[in-house]
């Protein structure tokens, strides 16, 4: 087989700087596979990930009406894991909306919920009528429920997504509950895998494994390859809740920190979902850049020069007794009940404007 079983790739034995490289042609794995699953260490390479959404663009307009397409999002980033440009073209098949990592949501949250929000986010849109899946593909019951799902019609079905959303552990997953070894190779980095792979589940089902498609928007972007795995999620969420009084900051590390304005002396609480390897800490708004300052150094962030992005929310009576997040691409939400006017700032070093922040209605 001359493609790489981990990511796909097209195997190659003269270039150790260019992706595919192998020691030797009948290795299993390229060289950049063999180093992540043994070592998790990723090697540097130039990776055209922009191509990916061509490619993908392209399979979707030649595919047959009766393709299957799977699309992955990210339950603690469902905003910016979306692709709307592909949403469009997808509307002629039929497509599963897969909600991937529920796992990560607290206990106390009831998927009724978080079911009803999706619905709703997708009401508008062209894929109103898909079915929609939670999924965590650390539950045998799920992956069971969703192995059978792909089971039921004997067509071609593409996993698509944005990188890092958990495409090709849900194929691994799906693999094993079919009796199969899981070959594809699974990592904390993006664009793990580089090319489209096929995978047989039986003489009647063809699975295919994507490239993800860049996450431009998530604050993971603003680290070097090494501060991403801590980027990445593995265990429930923390919750931390704070009484801030106004004019006070709390910062996520030195990766971004967050504003509670008011000119009046208010308070209120703000329930800090994120990371459990993210450490959160509160000071005055007074000493906010100079904590910035003197902590910056702390991550390994890959901005040159850093300007800082400000995101602002504001909230006047017309918000009372509501209930919001605000949901920072990469890092989690803050949820709040507005009772008085204030103003959130949202403060991220960046050398662009680009991390995805949205505020939506509370989904806890
Ligand atoms: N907590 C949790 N983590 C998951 C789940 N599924 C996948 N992951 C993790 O998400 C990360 C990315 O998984 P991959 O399967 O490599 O994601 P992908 O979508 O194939 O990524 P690309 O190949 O880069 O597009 C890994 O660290 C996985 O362990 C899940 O259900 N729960
Ligand atoms: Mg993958």
């Amino acid at each position: 087989m001359n493609n790489c079983i981990g990511c796909g790739i097209y195997k190659q034995i003269e270039d150790q700087n260019n992706p595919g490289y192998a020691a030797k042609i009948d290795n299993l794995y390229c060289l950049r596979c063999f180093k992540i699953k043994n070592y998790n260490e990723l090697i540097a390479q130039e990776i055209k990930a922009s191509d990916f959404i061509e490619k993908l663009k392209e399979v979707i307009k030649s595919e047959k009406p009766t393709t299957e397409f799977y699309y992955i999002l990210d339950i603690y980033d469902l905003n910016a894991s979306r692709i709307i440009e592909l949403e469009e073209l997808l509307s002629k098949f039929k497509v599963i909306i897969i909600i991937n990592k529920i796992d990560l949501l607290p206990k106390s949250v009831k998927l009724s919920k978080i079911r009803k929000y999706i619905t709703e986010l997708f009401a508008k849109t062209s894929l109103k009528k898909c079915d929609i899946i939670l999924m965590t593909t650390t539950k045998k019951i799920f992956v069971n429920s969703l192995l059978n799902k792909v089971k039921k019609t004997q067509t071609v079905k593409y996993f698509i997504g944005s990188s890092n959303v958990g495409k090709s552990s849900i194929i691994n997953a799906i693999m094993t509950a079919n009796n199969l070894i899981p070959q594809v190779l699974v990592s904390n980095y993006f664009n793990t895998t580089l090319e489209f792979i096929d995978i047989k589940l039986d003489s009647q089902t063809k699975l295919i494994d994507t490239p993800g498609i860049s996450r431009q928007n998530s604050i993971a972007n603003l680290t070097t390859n090494k501060q991403q795995k801590h980027m990445y999620f593995t265990k429930e969420l923390k919750q931390i809740t704070y009484q801030l009084n106004s004019n006070n900051s709390i910062f996520y590390e030195a990766l971004c920190w967050f504003d509670f304005l008011s000119e009046k002396e208010i308070e209120n609480s703000f329930h800090v979902y994120t990371n459990k390897d993210i450490k959160t800490h509160r000071t005055s708004l007074k000493n906010s850049l100079n904590y910035y300052e003197k902590n910056k150094f702390l991550l390994d962030l890959n901005i040159k020069n850093k300007n800082i992005s400000k995101y602002e929310f504001l909230f006047d009576k017309k918000s009372f007794n509501k209930e919001y997040d605000i949901v920072i691409s990469g890092l989690g939400w803050i949820s709040f009940k507005v009772t008085k006017e204030f103003k959130i700032v949202i403060n991220i070093p960046t050398d662009n404007n680009k991390v995805d922040v949205v505020l939506r209605r509370s989904i806890i």
